[in-house]
């Protein structure tokens, strides 16, 4: 028996050479890719929805793509990455998507993380087959063509640089375009290289070869960590202002009244959780934002021992080991009970 190729080697692959086959035949054969964003988007998300928008143009030069934000926002932060400006907004208006035939979900464990864009085309997510390009933990096994998963990649773009080079005999070329977005969803999802794969080795291999095929490291560097918005400054500042201890979790919350007279938003309050994880004595942290009727937590880990991926899906949410979200209803009460069980459950993971 021959050795199994390098494909099958990597800690979490979940696909083979008649999956990428497959893969590449769909989008040849395509001729209406919608390409969505999973909701509150981040520069992984959006930046692997224009590649897979370029892979799929470079499968079929003549096919339409509809690269879409499923809700609507698009955080001001991420408005210099190059091609951002071609991506549809959805809104809650009907979109031209009658004769979508191949749907590609990166950056997601599932087309239901597409949030209003899903609700609104239930049927079209139903009817239409999916490829699945993600880095978060599985979530059960939602029917999909072909499923790229690797929960081991520090951004789904380290997993969808390995696919261009497995979709093989130079069906994908490494533009300057493809290798600056490629760097984009890398830099921003691993904190600037906070985190990396491996000893780093892998990571800093891989920007230096989409540095040398033309990617623009000092605009995605620039990008990422210049371009905080005023209003950062000012929700960064009453959310650290408000930042409590409760056992090992250090958390805070961002409301409506906090940022009234600000010019902030919500969006605004993004990024705050990961800096306030990096505190000493942390073994948790968690942000809430108050929305209609209910919270958005986001929650960090300073250990794989407290997974907060399993906490989260408690009420529905999910994520990585370390990084996860989801939503709850119930106003302070409710807010309080949570952090009473993530106080337990990130005590218990410290123990083990
Ligand atoms: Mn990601």
């Amino acid at each position: 028996m021959t050795a199994a190729p390098a494909v099958f080697t990597r800690s979490g692959p979940t696909w083979d050479e008649h999956g990428l086959e497959q893969a590449w035949a769909a989008m040849a054969a395509a001729r209406h890719v919608l390409i969505p964003t999973h909701i509150n988007t981040d520069g992984d998300s959006v930046s692997s929805v224009l590649t897979m928008a370029e892979i799929a143009r470079a499968a079929n030069p003549a096919v339409r793509v509809s690269c879409v934000i499923s809700d609507g926002n698009l955080p001001p932060t991420l408005d210099w990455v190059p091609g951002v400006e071609t991506m549809i907004r959805y809104t809650g208006g009907p979109l031209p998507l009658d004769d979508v035939d191949l749907i590609i979900a990166p950056d997601v464990p599932e087309v239901r993380r597409f949030g209003p864009l899903y609700e609104a085309y239930r049927d079209l997510f139903a009817r239409t087959p999916v490829l699945l390009v993600d880095h978060h933990v599985p979530r059960g096994d939602e029917p999909a063509l072909v499923r790229f998963t690797d929960t081991s990649v520090i951004a789904v773009q380290s997993l969808v640089h390995r696919l261009i080079g497995q979709f093989g005999r130079g069906r994908v070329a490494i533009t300057p375009h493809i290798a600056t977005l490629l760097l984009v969803g890398m830099v921003t999802d691993s904190g600037s290289f906070q985190r990396v794969e491996g000893n780093g080795a892998p990571t800093f291999r891989a920007v230096a070869d989409l540095c040398d095929a033309g990617g623009d490291l000092a605009l995605v560097m620039d990008g990422t960590n210049l371009r905080k918005t005023p209003g950062m400054v000012a929700a960064w500042g009453a959310m650290i202002n408000r930042a409590r201890w409760a056992g090992p979790v250090l958390w805070t919350e961002l409301t409506p009244a906090m940022l009234e007279g600000t010019g902030a938003n919500e969006t605004d309050g993004e990024g705050v959780i990961n800096w306030l994880v990096g505190t000493r004595g942390v073994g948790a942290s968690a942000i809430f934002y108050r929305q209609e009727g209910g919270w958005r937590a986001g929650l960090r880990s300073t250990t794989p021992a407290v997974d907060v991926s399993a906490f989260a899906r408690r009420y529905g949410g999910g994520g990585h080991v370390q990084a996860s979200g989801c939503t709850f209803a119930g106003g302070e009460a409710e807010r309080d009970a949570f952090l009473q069980s993530l106080v337990e459950y990130t005590e218990a993971g410290l123990r083990r």
